[in-house]
């Protein structure tokens, strides 16, 4: 309204104000302070998902899955004093102090499942060549992560908790030297005034603020964190840490960020960011902040709302509306105890799943087994295909210490094995949420052609698809042997807990869950469980699963995936090769294990391999569990890094080892030639298991 008369000066300010980087003090190259308010106009060099929103939002990722973003100031800093060093540089004794402060936001695809988090980035590059997302935050890959040449600082803000990198939980803050496993971690929070400590959830959607500060003189590092309506830093640091970055730093370096999205996703975003080498950063100018997206909850907000509704037509509605809330609620009743309470992140509405499956139709239906169905379905939120496994029960017994598991199972992660979103209870039932995998099962598409028959049949994996599928699920299995922080055993590797993902990689399901399967009937008793066909032999005498009755199972399975065949066939022309792993070592001893491959395949076969996948397979499935190798190991021949010693299996039993379900049986005796294989060789015990199945 009214008129002013601005001065020069005053012009340029709002000029400058306007732009919203405010200020790049220097020339290119030689930058040591800027503030963006804001990123529109903004020349920073972006990568990877990362992009910038008209409203001046720097969103590094959005929710699609196993994505990277990065988004750099487009020119090195020069952190080091000294005028005459040179850029990579050795003694970067004259390290700057420096001080940064930036606003993020993190909003997960579904309310409190996202992921993976976003780093602030000190690095000699701007560039993360073959970089991987999830829980690299897409900084380093399985070769790079803590080399000390990566000269690389960051603190992570972090939501997946990952046991490989000793992450604390999944909502928390790090300072991370050249690895991701971090020299200081807390969880998200910040100190009031009193000095108490206020929990913040890092993917609440709400916009927050960092503040990282180095201080050379003293070699301190503190990093603080406080929610943006706060509008000041609080006194107290989360993290302060000794530490000497004039080791680690160059004298020129990018500044940054980068993030990822895993299985899960978030939305990541970047407000605003200040950067000073030369003094306390400037503080942002919150109220000019671009605002996030609003395309996530409608539900929220319009208070402006007409309200002036006819007080008759609201009378009139209530005892409608009174009637249909009740009847939702009991329609969309839940099972919920307080022990969930900490599960709350895992947890899924019966609602959400409700719609997802639309209502659990059958058209929906993936496929069923004994444990109940799997549909597929599209969560409302999101758009996040997914596959809810419905398990009846009739128990509450063991429930605690199941969800427990349920919950540690869904921190795992790795790219063999199917996501375990959530779950979810009601009476007698439980919801499993998986990712959804295009592909459908190995055994599906593994047998589906070989009834189609035209003299010859083909087979819808070639050699090389299934060879892959078969490393992949031993990765899976060494994962979960001997990388995560428990041991955890699948119980059940079979051919239809396999499925395919897009590419056709192959992923280990329903990791642990067999043990659920039984709970119902008698919880007393340790009852065996898993599938028959891939049972170790010691398991009806201890009952107990192992890594080793794992890898028998893994053993019977490649052989499945290298005969083209199930386990146990009941009508089978010739009765010899009813069951697999007998038919297999039969035709070995015979010298020709080349027999049983999958005549689908018609010879279009790698033979070194196809021989190794089926020797490895009957040496897996050995009666001994002491004579298996270990996964590793098994992964080691898959990867031919080590040879398959020389093993012949040579007959000392007697009698008529096509007998089955008898006693006696037959003894196949390798010649061995390393100690870690050894053993007699029998399949009398898998037998009985195998004919107490019929
Ligand atoms: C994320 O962005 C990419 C590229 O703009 C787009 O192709 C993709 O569909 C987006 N994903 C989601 C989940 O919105
Ligand atoms: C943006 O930065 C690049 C270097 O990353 C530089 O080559 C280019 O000239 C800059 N453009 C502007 C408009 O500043
Ligand atoms: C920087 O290094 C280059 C080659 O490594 C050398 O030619 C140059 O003189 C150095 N500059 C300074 C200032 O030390
Ligand atoms: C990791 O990244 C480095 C550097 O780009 C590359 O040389 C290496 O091959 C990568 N390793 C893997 C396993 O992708
Ligand atoms: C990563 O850093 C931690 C803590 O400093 C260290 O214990 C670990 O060995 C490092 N990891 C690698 C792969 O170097
Ligand atoms: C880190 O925080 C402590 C405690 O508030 C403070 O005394 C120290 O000056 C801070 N250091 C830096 C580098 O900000
Ligand atoms: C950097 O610090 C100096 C000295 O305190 C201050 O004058 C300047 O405004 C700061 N710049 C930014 C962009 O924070
Ligand atoms: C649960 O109970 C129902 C009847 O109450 C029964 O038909 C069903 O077999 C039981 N299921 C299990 C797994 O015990
Ligand atoms: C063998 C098979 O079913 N392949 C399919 C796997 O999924 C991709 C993507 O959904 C399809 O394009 C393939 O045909």
């Amino acid at each position: 309204m009214a008129t002013l008369l601005l001065n020069p000066l005053q012009v340029l300010l709002l000029a400058l104000l306007a732009s919203h980087s405010l200020r790049v003090s220097a020339q290119q190259g030689n930058a040591d302070q800027f503030i963006y308010n804001g990123f529109s106009g903004s020349n920073l060099t972006i990568s990877g998902m990362a992009t910038t929103h008209p409203n001046g939002i720097l969103e590094l990722t959005n929710t699609s899955k196993q994505q990277i973003g990065h988004a750099f100031f487009p020119f090195p800093i020069h952190f080091n004093a000294s005028p005459s060093s040179n850029s990579s540089s050795s003694s970067p004794n004259g390290v700057l102090s420096f001080s940064t402060t930036f606003v993020f936001a993190m909003v997960p695809e579904t309310p409190t499942l996202g992921g993976h988090g976003i780093a602030f980035v000190v690095s000699p590059s701007s560039e993360f060549q073959n970089s991987i997302a999830t829980q690299y935050l897409g900084l380093f890959n399985s070769t790079t992560i803590g080399l000390s040449s990566n000269h690389l600082m960051a603190i992570e803000l972090d939501t997946v908790m990952n046991p490989e990198f000793d992450d604390i939980n999944n909502n928390h803050v790090g300072i991370d030297i050249n690895n991701l496993t971090s020299i200081q971690s807390a969880a998200a929070a910040y100190f009031n005034t009193e000095g108490e400590a206020n929990e913040l959830e890092l993917m609440s959607g709400k916009p927050m603020q960092v503040w990282v500060e180095y201080r050379a003189r003293e070699r301190q590092l503190n990093v603080t964190l406080a929610p943006v309506r706060t509008r000041r830093k609080p006194e107290k640091p989360l993290l302060s840490s000794t530490i000497d970055l004039s080791s680690i730093l160059f004298d020129q370096m990018y500044i940054g960020f980068s993030a990822s999205t895993g299985s899960v996703a978030s939305h990541h975003y970047i407000l605003g960011w200040s950067f000073n080498l030369s003094g306390p950063a400037q503080d942002l100018d919150i109220s000019s902040l671009p605002s996030l997206p609003d395309d996530r909850d409608s539900g929220r907000g319009g208070p402006n709302l007409k309200i002036v509704l006819p007080t008759i037509v609201g009378i009139l509605l209530i005892p409608t509306v009174a009637l249909t809330i009740y009847f939702t609620r009991k329609r969309y009743e839940e099972l919920r105890e307080d022990w969930e309470e900490q599960y709350g992140p895992q947890r899924f509405t019966y609602r959400e799943l409700h719609k997802a499956t639309k209502g659990f139709k059958d058209s929906q239906v993936l496929g069923s087994g004994g444990f109940g169905k799997v549909y597929r379905g599209t969560l409302p939120a999101s758009n996040v295909e997914v596959a809810v496994k419905k398990i009846s029960h009739n128990s509450s017994q063991g429930m605690k210490e199941f969800i427990a598991e349920i919950a540690s199972m869904g921190r795992l992660r790795h790219r063999n094995l199917v996501q375990l979103l959530g779950y979810c209870r009601r009476k007698g039932e439980l919801f499993l949420v998986y990712d959804y995998m295009p592909n459908g099962s190995l055994d599906q598409t593994l047998f589906s052609s070989s009834k189609d028959t035209d003299g010859a049949t083909n087979s819808n994996l070639n050699w090389g698809q299934r060879y892959q599928i078969v490393k992949g699920v031993a990765a899976a299995l060494v994962y979960l042997h001997e990388e995560w922080g428990q041991v955890v055993i699948h119980r059940d590797v079979k051919a239809s807990n396999v499925l395919l993902d897009a590419d056709l990689n192959g992923r280990l399901g329903d990791f642990g869950l067999a043990r659920f399967y039984d709970h119902g009937s008698d919880p007393q008793t340790t009852n065996v469980v898993g599938t028959i066909g891939y049972l170790a032999p010691e398991l009806s005498r201890t009952g107990r699963a192992t890594t080793s009755s794992d890898v028998f199972a893994f053993g019977v399975f490649m052989l499945e995936v290298a005969c083209g065949r199930r386990p146990v066939v009941e009508a089978r022309e010739r009765a010899e090769e009813a069951v697999l792993v007998d038919w297999a070592v039969e035709c070995w001893r015979r010298g020709e294990i080349l027999k049983t491959c999958d005549p689908r395949l018609q010879g279009n076969y790698v033979m070194e391999e196809m021989e190794m996948v089926l020797k490895l397979g009957l040496i897996c499935a050995h009666r001994s569990p002491a004579a298996r190798p270990t996964m590793r190991k098994v992964m080691q021949f898959l990867d031919k890094n080590v040879a398959l010693p020389e093993i012949s299996p040579q007959s000392a039993g007697v009698g008529d080892h096509r007998r089955r379900g008898g006693s006696g049986d037959w003894v196949v005796q390798f010649h061995v030639s390393t100690d870690e294989i050894s053993g007699s060789y029998s399949f009398s015990d898998a037998d009985s298991i195998l004919s107490t199945g019929r």
